[in-house]
């Protein structure tokens, strides 16, 4: 037994991490602490992505190869409106639809978002707990080339192709922790940061006021995986914004972005020529195989990680 593992996480390339904790530990050990930085509003409904892709993951429901939405979900609610001349870019199934539905309806009556994701979380089957990083709306906002763009429109209707000149999490300021994840962070064993984009899905969960500390001061032991393998982002445009942010494309700068509560920073096999540097940072550094192409190596990055303890 491994004792409590808090993973914190975005979407896709998050879930994966969190499916093979899932499966190697006893999931009644394992709380996901979920980016709400992606969520919007479309519809009048309340979405949020991220939380939603982990709960479609690990209830085994989740579409592949695309990592979001519901397998062969239907999308005739979605060509209506487009028939109609409304919002179309965004895809919401017929049944992931109605979860939107469940979850605005409960908001709206005054239920927390923490009790609504529990809600989801439990009627989805799932032995772990499911945790929003904080129950206040939070959106992320991306001041591009064009713009400002919704995180949302920048990655599904521009296609992450504006270039980026800054990143801001509005709302953040008035944001608390979610009930739940005070006591999630500091009982637990080990502290997970996923692998996901560190500027827009990491990044909103710590600037939350108050989660940054927390971690810090937690018992357990922190650690982090890359997600820039190869000088690529494993999933998604972490590698572009980076650049575009006049970062350097290299795991050396996630880890310097979490250097301050972590101890433990996981690179890639591929990217052992870095481990120095992060040596030299003062954190320990190990390598292993980080690339989740299926569910044998999400498992193995899983067990190489509960092996830290
Ligand atoms: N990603 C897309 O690339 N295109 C979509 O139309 C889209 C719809 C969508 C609907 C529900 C949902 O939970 C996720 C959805 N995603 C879609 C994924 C999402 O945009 C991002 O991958 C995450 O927010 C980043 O973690």
């Amino acid at each position: 037994m491994a004792g409590r593992i808090t993973l914190l996480s975005g979407g896709v390339g998050g879930a994966k991490l969190a499916l093979g904790l899932y499966t190697v530990s006893a999931p009644e050990e394992l709380t996901v602490i979920a980016n709400g930085g992606d969520d919007l509003e479309l519809f009048n409904l309340r979405i949020c992505p991220d939380s939603d892709i982990l709960a479609y993951t690990l209830a085994g429901q989740v579409n592949e190869p695309g990592g979001w939405g519901i397998r062969d979900d239907s999308f005739h609610a979605l060509e209506r409106v487009r028939q109609l001349g409304g919002t179309g870019w965004f895809n919401l199934g017929d049944t992931d639809l109605g979860l939107h539905l469940f979850r605005s309806e409960l908001l709206r009556q005054g239920v927390g978002l923490a009790e609504v994701t529990r809600r989801i979380a439990e009627k989805l089957g799932l032995k772990c707990r499911l945790l929003p990083m904080c129950e206040q709306p939070v959106s992320t906002r991306l001041a591009t080339e064009e713009g400002q763009l919704q995180l949302q429109e920048y990655l599904v209707k521009r296609r992450a192709e504006p270039v980026l000149h800054s990143v801001h999490f509005d709302g953040i300021e008035q944001a608390t922790p979610a009930p739940g994840v005070p006591e999630a962070l500091a009982e637990a064993a080990m502290i997970v940061i996923a692998p996901s984009n560190p500027l827009i899905s990491i990044a909103p969960i710590l600037a939350v006021p108050d989660m940054r500390r927390m971690i810090r001061e937690a018992r357990g032991l922190k650690v982090a995986v890359s997600p820039i393998v190869g000088g690529k982002s494993l999933k998604g445009p972490s590698d572009k914004m980076l650049a575009e942010l006049g970062y350097a494309v290299s795991p050396v700068t996630v880890a310097e972005l979490y250097r301050d509560f972590l101890d433990v920073f996981v690179v890639d096999e591929q990217d052992a020529a870095c481990m120095e540097e992060v040596e030299g940072m003062g954190l320990r550094c190990v390598a292993a195989p980080t690339v989740m192409k299926d569910l044998a190596c999400k498992q193995a990055l899983a067990a190489a990680l509960l092996a830290l303890l």
